[in-house]
């Protein structure tokens, strides 16, 4: 484990109240308390409540002989096993979550009726389950790809599910193309390659031939894609939801999680090799903050347009392939989340977490975007056959602490024993119970915003959601030229991963070539594809040249260095006192240092002391850090320049572009050049100046440098 905050609570003390915050989280979640179970100090029984006296052995006729049908504590247990496993999702498979609060920043009665946001002392118990889309429940974490960010609030009015992804758009505009899309995207039906990536025929070959798609396209091989840290993603509600006052007066909104630690991503290649070294490189960093206590924390906040601006833009508000740039609608702030606890069990609560975007409370409703609306039929649909009938709303993690009495009854795994004899409404025999609430200002019943709807039934898209190339361009051309480089670089990967030829040129020419002729050219000329023309979509462009907002380099975030990890290398022979130096400098930031030695034995300080380390050099690669510091010792210097791991330690640190601080003589061995971020000494100036590097998160001006340095 990490060694900063040693003393913050222990997953183990979750459910004690460390901190006002966590009190009254827990007090709310009393009722999902109640079905947490704790086997300390209890006997071993059956599932029928029956004591075990042998755990070890099968009745068996003789001790040689065969075992007896008559088993039932050997049949219960391996027929229960039998079963463990549940559908996994058919997207979103991989992920994993935390428990948290959202508080509101003050009463935005003005915007909504919903109760979470009227008063700044409300705390509102969360889970937040983020995912990948593509692969399967055991694949990569740090796979190219979409993350999903689903909020649940446990809201005193119901529980409120805000279901988005970390980029604000979608590949698709209407529901019933989902299956193809996701159908293309997933694993090729053969042979079940590749998992966890886009990088295949039937991807490229479905968004070559759906031109919607091209601006989702772009997020998903930009860098937001392989994200540092899900501490670290904005997460977005995608659609346009309306929010709804007391008066009945609607807003369009579009809803922005906006993380405290800024926006930062991994480099491809890092991303490649997590996924081999370290597959639950996401999960683990989510938990291990939380364990530290350094709780990710989010701003929640929403673009408004009033319902008169409607057609505004020169795109439709309805479309889920459409960004407001937030140059054109600022990001109102409404609140903040914070994530303080881990689950208590992963199946019960990441897994059977159901939900749903047609979870809402009063002040918030849908908008007519067709994406949206067949979303609201497919989620409890799938539950249904992942959790194993409609009664999923009564599974811990699902239960709303808002009372949810109705008529509905039985179907399997019914967990609740209705009384009274009448379920159904009105009745005359259980006293009319339960009965309606007419809709009010205030705890009043659910009413839906009457827009009014007069129209032919057609199976038609509008025509002003025609424009499938504008945002697309704007968002590649509000990248800096790092990000546009690496956007160039992950088309030309995934799409050299392609056997078709044709695929290939199509997505070059027929989209490519229409989003921006650089980026195609650039594109063409690494597949060795001829330099193509100029696009032969007429492309109105958007309203604006840039949208600075898009850029990851515009959210450097707003905690400097809290929880980034830093790799201190020590082996035999290091100063004690530089060691010393160098971790209390990095803990006076929040940083979380480790020490790393050539293995997982103690290292033996040049005074003497022993040293015990954190985990070896190859146990825990640079890949898994987001610096590196070397303290001083000549013995110690001496046996990393002479260490292949060491220097390779270094050279991929140094070529990922990360903030480094060395000795003159492993600068000189390396045959490195010092930089902004490659620094050499352990005073203070070189721990300030190595600071001021993590929190620009790489060294981008060494990009050129590194290229040429094999790791
Ligand atoms: Fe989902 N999506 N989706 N989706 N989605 C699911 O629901 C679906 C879409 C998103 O952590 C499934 O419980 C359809 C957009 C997240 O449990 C399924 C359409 C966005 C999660 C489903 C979409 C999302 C899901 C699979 C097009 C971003 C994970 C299992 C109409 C705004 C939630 C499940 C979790 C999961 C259907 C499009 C986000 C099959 C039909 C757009 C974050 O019901």
């Amino acid at each position: 484990m990490p060694s900063k905050n040693k003393d913050a609570p222990k997953h183990s003390e979750a459910a004690g109240t460390q901190t006002p915050d966590r009190a009254n989280t827990n007090a709310k979640l009393q009722s999902l308390e109640a079905d947490r179970s704790d086997a300390t100090g209890q006997a071993l029984r059956t599932n029928q409540g029956v004591r075990i006296s042998d755990n070890q052995n099968t009745l068996k006729a003789g001790d040689r002989g065969p075992s007896l049908l008559e088993d039932f504590i050997m049949r219960e247990k391996i027929t229960h096993f039998d079963h463990e496993r549940i559908p996994e999702r058919i997207v979103h498979a991989r992920g994993t979550g935390a428990h948290g609060y959202f508080q509101s920043y003050g009463c935005h009665a003005e915007l909504t009726k919903a109760g979470f946001l009227q008063d700044p002392k409300k705390i509102t118990p969360v889970f937040v389950r983020f995912s990948t889309v593509q692969g399967p429940r055991g694949s990569g974490d740090t796979v190219r790809d979409v993350r999903g960010f689903a909020v649940k609030f446990y809201t005193d009015e119901g529980n409120f599910d805000l279901v988005g992804n970390n980029m604000p758009v979608f590949f698709i505009q209407d529901a019933i193309k989902f299956p193809d899309f996701v159908h293309a995207v997933k694993p090729e039906p053969h042979n079940e390659i590749p998992t966890g990536g886009s990088a295949h025929d039937t991807f490229w070959d479905f968004v070559s031939l759906v031109p919607e798609s091209a601006h989702m396209v772009v997020w998903a091989m930009s860098d937001r894609a392989i994200p540092r840290s899900l501490r670290m993603m904005e997460g977005f509600g995608v659609h346009t939801f309306r929010l709804v006052n007391a008066e009945g007066v609607a807003h369009f909104v579009k809803f922005h999680w906006k993380p405290s630690e800024g926006v930062h991503s991994v480099l491809w290649d890092e991303a490649q090799k997590l996924a081999g070294k370290d597959t639950d490189y996401h999960r683990r960093d989510l938990w291990e903050a939380i364990e530290t206590g350094d709780y990710p924390e989010w701003e929640l906040g929403v673009q408004i347009v009033p319902e008169a601006d409607e057609h505004k833009f020169d795109f439709d508000l309805l479309d889920p392939t459409k960004i407001i740039p937030e140059e054109l609608v600022p990001v109102t702030p409404l609140g903040k989340m914070v994530l303080n606890r881990n689950p208590d069990n992963f199946f019960s609560e990441v897994e059977q977490i159901a939900f749903c975007p047609g979870h809402i409370v009063p002040g918030i409703d849908f908008t007519n975007d067709p994406l949206l609306q067949g979303r609201l039929f497919s989620y409890t649909d799938t539950q249904i056959s992942r959790l194993g009938g409609p009664n999923f709303h009564q599974i811990p993690i699902n239960r709303p602490v808002a009372p949810n009495h109705n008529n509905q009854r039985d179907a399997m795994h019914q967990h609740i024993v209705h009384k009274g004899r009448a379920a159904y409404e009105p009745n005359s025999i259980d006293g009319g119970w339960p009965k309606e609430t007419p809709p009010g200002p205030r705890d009043g019943g659910f009413e839906t915003y009457q827009e009014r709807v007069d129209a032919h039934k057609i199976r038609q898209r509008s025509d002003s959601f025609g424009d499938h190339f504008s945002q697309a361009r704007l968002f590649f051309q509000s990248m800096s030229p790092t990000e546009q480089q690496h956007i160039i670089k992950a088309y030309s990967f995934e799409l050299g991963k392609v056997e078709r030829e044709h695929i290939r040129a199509r997505q070059v020419n027929e989209i490519l070539a229409n989003i921006d002729l650089k980026l195609a050219a650039a594109v063409a000329e690494n597949l060795g594809l001829p330099a193509p023309k100029a696009g032969t979509v007429k492309v109105k462009g958007s309203q604006l040249a840039e949208s600075p907002a898009l850029s990851q380099m515009n959210h450097p975030g707003k905690v400097g260095i809290k929880g980034r990890k830093i790799a201190v290398l020590i082996a035999n022979g290091v100063d004690a006192a530089s060691v010393d130096k160098m971790v209390k400098a990095l803990e006076a930031q929040s940083a979380r240092p480790m020490l790393l030695g050539p293995t997982s034995a103690p290292v033996k300080a040049a005074d003497g002391t022993q040293l015990p380390v954190d985990a070896s050099m190859e146990g825990m690669p640079s890949i898994m850090f987001d610096g590196i510091v070397v303290p001083a010792g000549k013995a110690s210097t001496d046996a990393m320049a002479a260490s292949g791991l060491a220097k390779h330690f270094l050279l991929e640190g140094y070529k990922h572009l990360k903030a480094m601080v060395l000795t003159q003589e492993l600068l000189a061995t390396l045959g490195l050049k010092e930089d902004k971020g490659l620094l050499t000494g352990d005073d203070q100036k070189a721990m300030d100046a190595f600071v001021k590097a993590v929190e620009g998160h790489r060294v981008w001006e060494r990009e050129a440098a590194a290229e040429a340095v094999p790791a």
